[in-house]
Parts: structure tokens; sequence; C-alpha cells
């Protein structure tokens, strides 16, 4: 054996025969197979087995590192991981890239096959699902001991359809084929109570006597760090019935349903992500998963903070739980109940400790989106953590009324209890008061946060606010995504260090006015169109991809396709610059209007696709099901990145990042980190159009009529009398009734500078040169976005952490 690293492993070879031994050896003796008999899924599955184990060997240095190191952990928390293919990311990050390909020719297959095999797993939905996951990237990559904890979901939210242009979901089962990426840990599984009551014990402790018993099951991924030794994880539950909810008599009495039932609804907390919650039975299961991940997630960080000793005061100075939007924020009351119930402590010295140990990353301005729970809920649920609450929430206006004597209204809006219509939990307010910083993710996000949304709490706590800008990880979104420009990119810097340090793309700036070499960048962004094979590579690729939410108003940009239509139409033989439009994103399944427009983009594509006096000049393209894979495709074949809900509504946006880090040039509103971007991509190389926020503002408050817009622009109401007269096969009427007569997204009101923002569009493409050279300083002053920044961000104003390095030997 060999000790030389300090963990007794004979280190894994690095040459192509030992790589192909390695997986030989693993298609005998892991799959059981052999060469001649072996299946495209057998010489997968060993493939990442190689890959894999030369990660868990970096794993296995990075525990010993940091076991020996007692560093601050950083553990986030998260409903969802939105991580993505893992096959050719961890040959990258292992360096194996040569070797394996060679290995994969030996066995006859190709890495594009491989590619094909490997699913991306069904673990998030989306910006904050995409954040999360560029974040644990990042952490690794900055050497920072962190875990990820999450929920293995069985299935991931749905794979999108499209039936007659209407979004029709189906289950992602994405484990079909098992998960090879994933390390069970079933002997680190902890218990999760649920229901009950409480009772207090002689000495006055507080007892929660539970009615439901649930296993949680880990397993774990691995999370490479680029460029470094370090290998994270992230830790994923799966529920389980206990030992005893399989019920052998019923099971022999020939009920067979019944005898699984107990079990079955255990396995339904970590069945699915985000379970439909328009229904009673819906909402109590979400927020049983939200208690499922943080009273696992805690018991285990608590079991981690013991394996080094030292008494529980120090264990702030050792973790910092950094609460990923509201959905884990019951980690607040969890933890007090941890150390007050079952470790002893007096209330005070427990809340400072948990409220030194959180941190709360905002995600959101919407009022709709901050969670809230029922009151009822909560006391049939977690009955314990009701009492808790409303401890907290009477020491918290305690403080209200002291700091703002006789200011009733004051206590009524910062009470983590609303009381009208219905009582209800404020999840939000409970991730403010349990924290010690509060973050937003863009400048303007942060900014709005705290003069509006929690206004109050920012006034009476402005030292816990912070902004923390988003960030993309620069390896899956270009070095991964778009191979070709990665390289053009490595030859042009000399190396490939940009990938870790992305502000060295700044040295592309060289090239800004240099012939051949925006020659070459043209060029590739036409061969990832032709990649892409969705429309004329030779057109101009207009994408917006997200999620469908009105504030993000594809609704606008559909109204400017059919304006588009309508002038190609009317003047066909005008010079009207060739377009793809492309959609693509997924609509909350109960979400009727993002539903409706949907369906009318594909109506609208369906209509133009048919006409042949448009097609030359126009194409609508909206391939289903956008995921992170998908996303790799149409990022680098992007010209035109359509960032434009209305100012004020979208907290950051990562796509807008993803895109001009990948050369594509954006329109878009003053809204999240499109402010950013525009600042520093630089204002002549960004179309910026719209209300700001401000003035979005004012126009709501002084009455908006939606409908004065459409009597006044001729254009405009061309296009909404097209769909309300059935010219898109009769759907969408109900688009246009609500723009008409309520438009909540302010949508008329932009619509003009909207279009006339087009046009600029449409002149700066005739010149190719200009527009190029456009691209290039878009991608030469991305760096700033890069997830690496976010998280020494992080790292130095929030966690106050330090890296630890992992070495070879
Ligand atoms: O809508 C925000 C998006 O603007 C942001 O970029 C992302 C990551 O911070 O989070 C999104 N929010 C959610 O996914 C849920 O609130």
């Amino acid at each position: 054996m060999d000790f030389r690293n300090g963990i007794g492993l004979r280190p894994l070879g690095s040459s192509a025969a030992e790589f192909e031994q390695d997986l030989l050896s693993n298609l005998y003796y892991r799959r059981g197979t052999t060469v001649e008999s072996a299946s495209a899924q057998d010489a997968y599955e060993s493939l990442v087995l190689t890959v894999r184990d030369r990660l868990a060997e970096r794993r296995a240095r990075t525990t010993a590192a940091h076991y020996a190191a007692n560093p601050r952990w950083v553990y986030y928390l998260s409903a969802e991981y939105l991580l993505g293919r893992q096959l050719e990311q961890n040959i990258l990050y292992s360096g194996t890239g040569e070797i394996a390909t060679a290995a994969m020719k030996a066995l006859g297959v190709s890495p594009e096959e491989m590619d094909e095999l490997d699913i991306e797993p069904g673990l998030g939905n989306g910006g904050l699902g995409r954040l999360a996951a560029c974040l644990v990237d990042a952490m690794a990559t900055l050497d920072i001991p962190a875990i990820g904890y999450g929920i293995r979901y069985d299935f991931g939210i749905f794979k999108q359809t499209f039936v007659d242009g209407a979004q029709v979901e189906k289950p992602d089962d994405w484990t079909f084929q098992g998960n090879p990426w994933e390390f069970p840990a079933p002997d680190d599984r902890q218990t999760v109570f649920f229901y009950g009551h409480t009772t207090r014990d002689e000495a006055g402790r507080t007892k929660w006597i539970p009615g439901e018993i649930v296993l949680g099951e880990p397993s774990h991924m691995l999370v490479p760090g680029y460029g470094t030794e370090t290998v994270n994880i992230v830790r994923l539950w799966r529920a389980r019935g206990s030992e005893s909810s399989f019920d052998l008599e019923r099971f022999s009495a020939g009920q067979y349903a019944e005898a699984v039932q107990e079990a079955v609804r255990a396995e339904n907390i970590s069945k699915v992500l985000y379970p439909d919650d328009s229904t009673e039975l819906g909402r109590e299961l979400r927020l049983k998963q939200q208690y499922f991940l943080v009273s696992c997630s805690l018991r285990d960080i608590l079991r981690r903070f013991r394996l080094w000793g030292g008494p529980l005061t120090d264990f702030p100075a050792k973790s910092v739980i950094q609460l990923n939007d509201t959905h884990p924020s019951l980690a607040i009351p969890e933890l007090m109940r941890l150390l007050v119930d079952e470790e002893g402590l007096g209330w005070d010295e427990a809340w400072l400790l948990t409220q030194r140990t959180f941190a709360y990353t905002c995600h959101t301005l919407l009022p709709e989106a901050l969670e809230t729970w029922p009151v009822a809920l909560f006391e049939r649920l977690l009955p314990r953590h009701l009492e808790i609450i409303y401890e907290i929430n009477q020491r918290l206006l305690d403080e209200v009324r002291s700091r703002y004597p006789g200011d009733i209204d004051r206590v009524r809006r910062m009470s983590l209890i609303q009381e009208a219509p219905e009582r209800r939990v404020r999840m939000a307010h409970l991730a403010v008061a349990g924290t010690s910083a509060v973050n937003g993710v863009a400048e303007l996000h942060s900014q709005l946060l705290a003069e509006t949304t929690l206004h109050d709490f920012a006034t009476m706590w402005p030292g816990k606010f912070r902004n923390v800008t988003n960030g993309v990880s620069p390896r899956r979104f270009l070095r991964i995504a778009n191979p070709a420009l990665s390289e053009l990119i490595t030859s042009a810097l000399g190396d490939s260090r940009w990938a870790g340090d992305l502000d060295r793309l700044r040295g592309l700036e060289r090239f800004a006015d240099d012939p051949a070499f925006l020659r070459s960048w043209r060029d590739i962004k036409r061969a990832n169109k032709a990649r892409l094979g969705l429309g004329d590579p030779d057109a101009l690729m207009d994408v917006m991809v997200k999620r469908f939410h009105e504030y993000k108003r594809q609704q606008l940009k559909l109204l400017h396709v059919i304006t588009q239509y309508h002038r190609i139409k009317d003047n066909p033989g005008g010079d009207h610059v060739p377009r793809t439009v492309l959609f693509a994103g997924k609509a909350a399944p109960a979400y009727h209007a993002a539903k409706s427009i949907i369906r009318l983009i594909n109506a609208v594509a369906a209509t133009i696709e048919a006409d042949p006096a448009v097609t030359p000049y126009l194409k609508v393209v909206f391939p289903p099901n956008y995921n992170v894979t998908l996303g790799e495709l149409i990022i680098p074949a992007a010209d035109l990145s359509e960032q434009i809900s209305l100012a004020g509504k979208e907290a950051s946006g990562t796509g807008n990042m993803k895109l001009a880090l990948n050369g594509a040039l954006t329109i878009g509103t003053l809204d999240g980190a499109n402010i950013e971007i525009r600042e520093r991509v630089g204002a002549e190389n960004f179309f910026l159009f719209g209300l700001d926020t401000p003035a979005a503002t004012e126009l709501k408050a002084s009455g908006y009529h939606p409908r004065s817009y459409y009597e006044r622009d001729p254009e405009l109401r061309a296009a909404l009398d097209a769909i309300m007269s059935g010219a898109f096969g009769g759907v969408g009427k109900e688009v246009a009734e609500s723009l008409l007569n309520w438009d909540e997204y302010l949508t008329l009101a932009d619509f003009r500078a909207y279009a006339e923002c087009q046009e600029a569009v449409d002149r700066a493409w005739q010149d190719q040169t200009a527009w190029t050279k456009a691209s290039l300083l878009n991608t030469a002053r991305a760096g700033y976005f890069s997830a690496d920044r976010t998280v020494s961000d992080y790292a130095s104003t929030i966690w106050h952490v330090e890296p630890v390095r992992v070495t070879r030997d």
C-alpha cells in the first residue's frame, strides 16, 4: 500500500493504458459483463465508474485534508440542484479527456453516444436550482469546504411535451436506468418526525411526541472543483418508511395496498420535485418535503460537528448554513428545537447560535412568490415548530415595539404571522429574523428588497442586508457548452486559465479590431447555429430561454413576432432581416396564463411556417423540455439574448449572463442583473429599451390603461386584433384579453419602445463586422459574472470561510 497521499490509496493511473484497464475491470467486475456482450449502457456505466473512481480518490484526499484542517464549513441548503449532465464535466474536471476518449475508442463507442446516455438529474427546476449547481461547482473550485444538502427526488419537475401546441407534462423518470454517479450511504440515515403533539417533562423541557416517523436515507454525488484537487459533495435525502411500515399481517391477509400504504406515504415525500400544491394534500406534502430536508440535514451537520468534538458554542464558528430561498427556512426553528429541546440550551443562547449560523438568500421580489403556510397546517404537521415560531415572533415583536413605540401597523407588517384573511406563517420573515445576513442576487434586487419587500426589516437591521450578484459556471456554460469558441479563446489568450479565472477574458479585447479573428468568431457562431439545427444558420438567432412567467414577458416578444409577420406580409419584397426566433422554457403546471402563452407561441409558429411568403425571413421555433442539456446547445448559438422582464420584477437572471458570455448581444430592460451586464459590456453593446423601475411603479400608481396603448398604436392593435380574430387557429384569445383588460406587467406600455429597439437590432445586424466586435466584447467583459466571483463574494462578506488546499501527495 502506498501511504504517500496520506489516505493509504494506490493512486489511480493516469495513462491511457491504465484507464483502459480500469474501464475493463469495471466492465467485468462491476457490470458483470464482457466486451463481446456489453451494451451501450454497460459501456457508459463502466466509463462513469472509471471516471468517478478518479474523483473518488480526490474526494478521499479532500476529506483527509478537511479533517486535518477542522475548518469552518459552508452548508448550502437548497430544495433544488439543476446539475446538468455529469459525464463531460467530470471527464474535464478529472483531466481524463484524452485517455477516456482513447478508452472509448477501444470499446468501440463514441463520446457522443456516451453523452446521450448520461441523463440530466431531475433535481432542479429553474434559476434558483441552476444557481445552486453553479455555486457548489465554484465552492469546490475555490477549495471551500462545503456540502450542498438537498432532496433526492425520484422524479424531476416534469418532462414538457406539446400536444397540439399545448404543454402536456409527463413524468421525468430520470433514474429509470439508475444513477451511476451516486453513492448511497444508508448507514447515515436519519429519523424524521411529523404530526403528533408536544408535552413537557418534569424539568420543564418540551418533548415532541410524533405521530409519524420517516427515515431519510442519504446518497451523495461528487462535486469536483476545476483546476484543483478538491472534490466536495451534494448530499441528497430520500424518504423511506421505517422498518415497521410494512404491515406483514395485512399483506398475508391479501390487503396488499393497505400493507404498504405507510411506506408509500413516506416515500412520497421525495417522490417528485415541487408536487402540485393546488390541493390541501399537495400543500401538506410540500411542507413535509421542506421539513424533511432540513431535519435530515441539520442532524447530519450536527453529527459532522461532533466528529471534531468541541462545545456547541463553537457550532457557528465551524458551520455557516446558507438558506437558498425560503424553502429550507424551517431549519431555523429546527435548530432551535435541537438546541433547546434535545441539547438543553437556554433560549437566548440557542437563538444567538442559530442567528450566527444561518444566512438567507432571497431570489424574488414578487410578493406572491414569498412563501407562507397556513398556521393550521403547521399546527397539525409540525406542532413543536409552531410553538417555537410563536416564541421567536413574540421576541421579535417586542423588539419592534420597543424600537418603534406605538407603531402598531409596523408590528402587524413585520410579524411572522399574517393574521388575515387566514393565519399564515411568513417564511421570509422567519428567514430574516433567524439569520445574520440576508442577500439579494443582483444590485437592483438587493436595493429593492431593502426598499420594498423587506423594508421594515432593513430599516431595523440595516447591517444584515447585502448584495451578492449571481454568477454562472464558465466551465459548464462556455468551456463545455461551446468547445469551438473555447478553443479559439484559449489559442488567443495562450492558455486555458480563463476557465478558472474568467477576468482573463479581458485579453480578448486586443482582437476586437482584428478582421481575421472576428471572422473566426463569426464562423464559430454560425457553426453553433448549424449544430443546433433549428433554422438557417445565416439568420439572426433571437433567443428567449427561461421559465414562462407573465413578468418575464414572453408575450411581449410574441406581439413583436406577430408585428414582424404583418410587416413581411404587407411588404413581401422588403429588406427584412432574416430571423429565427427561439423560445424555450416550461410553465408551472397550474399556471394557466403562462400555458396559454406557450400554446399561442406554437400556434403563431405554425401559421408562419405555413406561409411561404414569410418563411424566408421569419421562423419561430420552440424546442420542448428546456433543461441544462438543451441550454448548452442553444446558448452558444444565440446572436440576440432576450431579457425583457418588466423592470423591478426579475431578481437577477442568470441566462442573461450565460448568453452574454457566449457572445450574444442583449436586448433588455433595466432589470435584475441586466443593469450590471450593461455597465460592464458597455452601453453601446447592449440594446436597452423600456420603462425603468420608478417609471413602471409610477405608471401603475397613476392608473394604467392598457387599452389606450392598443388604441394609439396601429401595429400593436393589428397584432392583438389578429389574435382576437382567431388568425392563429383560434388560439390565444384569453392572452389578448388579459393584456387589453389587465396587463399586470405593462406589456403594452413597453411595446413601442421594444419594437423600435428591435429595429435598432436589425440595423446593427446589417454591419456584421461591428456586430461581431460587439459580440466579442460581450464575452471579453463578462468575467465578472463567473460563479467563482459570486462565491468569493459570499466567502468574504457572509461566510467568512477560508479555503483548504488539497494536495496530491
Ligand atoms: O427569478 C429568479 C431569477 O431572477 C434569479 O436569477 C434566480 C437565481 O437567483 O432565482 C430566480 N428565482 C427563483 O427561482 C425562485 O424564486
